[in-house]
């Protein structure tokens, strides 16, 4: 197999360049355009992408080191299939001031967090504002898939990113159809009148949003100014994305799981001993994979084109886990081949590897239901976003004693509340509420949820 090796592009004015973090390892597959590495400048951070898809052969920066245009970052064993390229700098000019451009792995689930942006004066929200951020929050989400086979260089690909332009959906008008910087423009400004958006998954329908007026606080008393987290930017624009995307709707309901709790903690023990956390979110997870093969369009998404709707036969399922970087979401592949036991270590060692900071790109792809538990914090209920392009995400609140009426009295019961979101175009009311009802169901049969997997 062909190998290349892959460079710093040119960096403008930039020297001596921080590696901040190197995103991959030997051994890892990259796709086109996958972060690399990100580097800091004094004024921006900046993620370096991979040119190829391929798997990483050998890493030749480290983590703290400096790096300047045409420093050699990994060489690539490039993907079957790919030509082998002559080795070489890549030719692509880099703004001289360098922006975050997000990577190709998704992040999800996250507190609220809006894209990093100059503040706009004071003025009433219905002034005009620029071009470029009244588009990102009118273009639908970045598809990887068609972004990575869309056929344009590598700066019409960063041009795209910094403005959340899914280069899939964009017509190319250049040579054979090769997408230019003034296609992509061209998409934008589409989006751009009302009404004139492109039916496409997301569904942004065109028109821009009414913009926040964020004021100068430090009229108001003194202030603190800390750039978002990189996470924070990242899932902030994506979770923006999902929730004026998608419509909303939250189904809450209760499951008994005072039995479920008991068999945990018979379990505990023996399971500690092998080294295994036996969590209660490890028999929601359980619980989950045999709701979604009971209800399958709950493990659905929307296609690109907008008009089909995509049936997953895997069950991979994401878990929103809060790190000291921001929120993450490891995804568990195959959950419906696991037992309990296998998906408490799955869930274990997935956090650990979120919370270091050391969880690749690929394992938090590709996830077909996600999971936001609370409950080892607190708290009764809460509207999670949905991680879009899926359909609909199960959040789990703290559970607790409570008194329930049964056989005409009251009895202490374990009560577990749920907060499932789903989106109303795929789901209706009565497949949301048919969906929580068996899922508390299935919670309260804990011998079926620690039985072996067929
Ligand atoms: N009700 C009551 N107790 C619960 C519970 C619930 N719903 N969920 C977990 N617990 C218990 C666990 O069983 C465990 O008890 P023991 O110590 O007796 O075993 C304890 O709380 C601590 O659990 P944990 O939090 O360490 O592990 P977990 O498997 O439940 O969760 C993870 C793992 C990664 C999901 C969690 O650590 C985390 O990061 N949660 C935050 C997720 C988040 O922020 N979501 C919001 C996203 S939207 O902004």
């Amino acid at each position: 197999m062909a190998s290349k090796e892959i460079f710093v592009p040119d960096l403008g004015d930039f020297k001596d360049v921080a590696v901040i973090e190197v995103l991959v390892k030997p051994g890892d597959s990259v796709q086109v355009d996958a972060p690399l590495l990100t580097l800091e400048t004094e004024k921006a951070t900046m993620d370096v992408p991979s040119t190829d898809a391929g798997v990483i052969e050998k890493v030749h920066v480290a983590k703290g080191t400096k790096v300047s245009s045409g420093t050699l970052i990994a060489t690539l064993q490039l993907a079957a299939g790919a030509a082998a390229p002559a080795s070489s700098v890549p030719a692509t000019a880099t703004p001289s001031a360098p922006k975050p451009a997000p990577p190709a792995t998704p992040v999800a689930p996250a507190a609220s967090a809006k894209p990093a942006e100059p503040a706009t004066p004071a003025v009433p929200t219905a002034t005009v504002v620029p071009a470029a951020s009244a588009a990102a929050s009118a273009v639908p989400g970045v598809t990887e898939q068609g972004f990575a086979r869309a056929h344009a260089g590598p700066s019409v690909r960063r041009f795209a990113r910094e403005l959340g332009v899914d280069l899939g959906r964009v017509r190319g008008t250049g040579q054979k159809g090769r997408v230019t910087d003034a296609d992509v423009k061209a998409f934008v400004k589409s989006l751009m009148v009302p009404g004139a958006g492109p039916a496409v998954a997301g569904g942004a329908g065109g028109g821009a949003l009414p913009k926040v007026n964020v004021p100068d606080f430090a009229q108001f008393g003194p202030i603190d100014i800390k750039p978002l987290g990189r996470v924070q930017r990242i899932s902030g624009a994506r979770l923006h994305a999902s929730w004026v995307n998608l419509p909303h709707v939250t189904q809450f309901d209760e499951a008994d799981v005072t039995e479920l709790e008991e068999t945990r903690r018979a379990l505990k023990a023996k399971a500690d001993s092998a080294g295994i956390k036996l969590t209660t979110l490890a028999f929601i997870v359980r619980a989950c994979v045999k709701a979604l093969q009971q209800f399958p369009l709950f493990n659905s998404s929307i296609d690109a084109s907008g008009e089909n709707l995509v049936y997953k036969k895997y069950i991979h399922i994401g878990f929103a886990a809060d790190t000291p970087n921001g929120l993450l979401v490891p995804v568990i592949r195959d959950a419906d081949r696991k037992d309990i036991y296998e998906i408490a270590r799955a869930l274990g060692e997935l956090s650990a590897r979120a919370r270091s900071g050391k969880l690749a790109g690929a394992e938090m792809q590709g996830g077909s239901f996600t999971i936001s538990s609370l409950g080892g914090i607190g708290g009764t209920a809460f509207t999670p976003i949905i991680n879009a392009p899926e359909v609909a995400i199960l959040g789990v609140s703290r559970a607790s004693m409570k008194a329930v009426y049964r056989d005409d009295a009251f009895v202490p019961r374990m009560i577990l509340p749920l907060s499932l979101s789903y989106d109303h175009r795929v789901i209706d009311g009565a497949n949301g509420a048919r969906f929580t009802s068996y899922l508390a169901k299935i919670l309260g049969d804990a011998p079926g949820l620690t039985e072996a997997v067929p």
